[in-house]
């Protein structure tokens, strides 16, 4: 960055702090990874200077001979992993790609079955503060008394409310999803499908966990959580939407295209066809299935019983009598990132809530396996338990650190 460090000081300041943060730091926000540095490379280049409204071979602007080799390699790519009839790559990330879905196939004032976002929905799945809220008329599903999805009580809502889509997925939802039953009831009601796999793209493309793309009418995901790309979005759908879906993003949603991180997104998703993308996304399951076994150990009580997938959404305050913002900032003292996060009908507020969500994509793209997960689990119980001994926190701080130096990150990035 010898050009960067030059005119801009303070910037690359900000960047080298960053970093150091990333590289010295234990990240278990269950929705961030590290990407690799060629996808770093594909991110940083003159494709961010190019317009290229449209699609491959259809553009409204000339000079596209490139822009057009990496969407369709992004494309036939991402067909390859996720097997999807239709895919379009340009949706600029996850809340978007969750808009442009819904505005391709439904008109204002419909109605949506999705997941309430306290029993691991996401705020765009319905929240009354997201502009999809406004629009479309959302009711919310929840968990039953086992902690799992009551797919008779979905059935009963979706025969009483009769809405135009059931949407699935989840940001904090910790089980395997039952797919077959989302098709069953939305095919009773006569719904559309859609899911959204933001979380869990990359357990699917990895196949570690089945892959629902055969079971709904349309897939949304981010690019950048467990499927280690960019920061973007992407959606997959049947044939039979594929216009819809293409006009909805562009012009109905969306201008240019982001190139630079299509091309990002290209990278990525050829590193997940590869053999050792396979072994991560296992190598995640197995991690999270050693954190909810350890946490359980500590006492810890987990939401929904358990994990299926790469988090775990735990009840801190009901286990420990410590809340998710005490918690989350006891973490942050020894250098574990991770965030509050409201558990189902929680008695507690949004900003200082009763969970924590504790996710292993990133500390597992570091290497990290069973053992680490081992230390890891005990850090955060010793940290929770201790959360006002600041000076035991500092000692934990210091091992925190001298295990992510055996797990070096970003080692030419200067
Ligand atoms: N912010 C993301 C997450 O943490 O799950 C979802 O948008």
């Amino acid at each position: 960055m010898k050009n960067l460090k030059k005119q801009d000081p303070k910037v690359y300041k900000a960047i080298q702090g960053e970093i150091k943060r990333q590289q010295e730091g234990m990240e278990l926000i269950a929705s961030e990874n590290y990407v690799s540095e060629a996808v770093l490379e594909a991110l940083g280049t003159v494709f961010t200077n190019k317009y290229s409204e449209g699609y491959p071979k259809k553009r409204y602007y000339g000079g596209q001979e490139y822009t057009d080799v990496v969407e369709q390699l992004a494309i036939d790519r991402a067909k390859k992993l996720f097997g999807a009839e239709h895919i379009n790559v340009q949706p600029l990330s996850g809340a978007p790609a969750n808009m442009i879905a819904y505005s391709a196939v439904l008109q204002p004032g419909d109605k949506i079955l999705g997941m309430d976002l306290s029993h691991g929905g996401h705020l765009t799945h319905g929240h009354p503060v997201t502009l999809s809220a406004k629009v479309y008329n959302f009711v919310g599903y929840k968990t039953g008394a086992d902690g799992k999805i009551d797919y008779d009580a979905l059935e009963k809502m979706a025969m009483a409310e009769k809405p135009k889509m059931i949407l699935a997925g989840f940001s904090a939802y910790t089980r395997q999803l039952n797919y077959r039953k989302f098709q069953q009831i939305a095919k009773k009601v006569g719904a559309i499908t859609m899911i959204d796999v933001a979380h869990i793209a990359g357990l699917i493309a990895g196949g570690a966990i089945p892959n629902p793309v055969p079971y709904f009418d349309i897939v949304t995901t981010t690019t950048h959580k467990t499927l280690r790309g960019p920061r973007g979005g992407m959606i997959m759908c049947k044939e039979k939407f594929a216009k819809a879906i293409d006009k909805a993003t562009f012009p109905g949603f969306q201008g240019g295209p982001h190139m630079n991180n299509i091309a990002a997104k290209a990278v990525a998703f050829g590193e997940a066809l590869k053999p050792s993308f396979k072994k991560y996304a296992t190598q995640v399951i197995k991690n999270a299935k050693v954190l909810e076994k350890e946490l359980k150990k500590y006492g810890f009580k987990l939401m929904f019983g358990g994990t299926d997938n790469h988090m775990v959404l735990v009840d801190v305050f009901g286990s420990k009598g410590v809340s998710g913002k005490e918690a989350e900032v006891a973490l942050d003292k020894i250098g574990i990132t991770l965030n509050k996060n409201m558990i189902p009908d929680d008695p507690r507020s949004p900003m200082d809530p009763s969970g924590v969500r504790i996710g292993v994509p990133a500390v597992t793209s570091r290497g990290m396996k069973e053992k680490e997960i081992e230390k890891i689990a005990k850090w955060i119980n010793d940290a929770v338990e201790n959360h006002k001994d600041e000076k035991r926190l500092k000692e934990i701080h210091k091992e925190v650190i001298a295990l992510c130096k055996k797990f070096p990150l970003y080692k030419n990035l200067k």
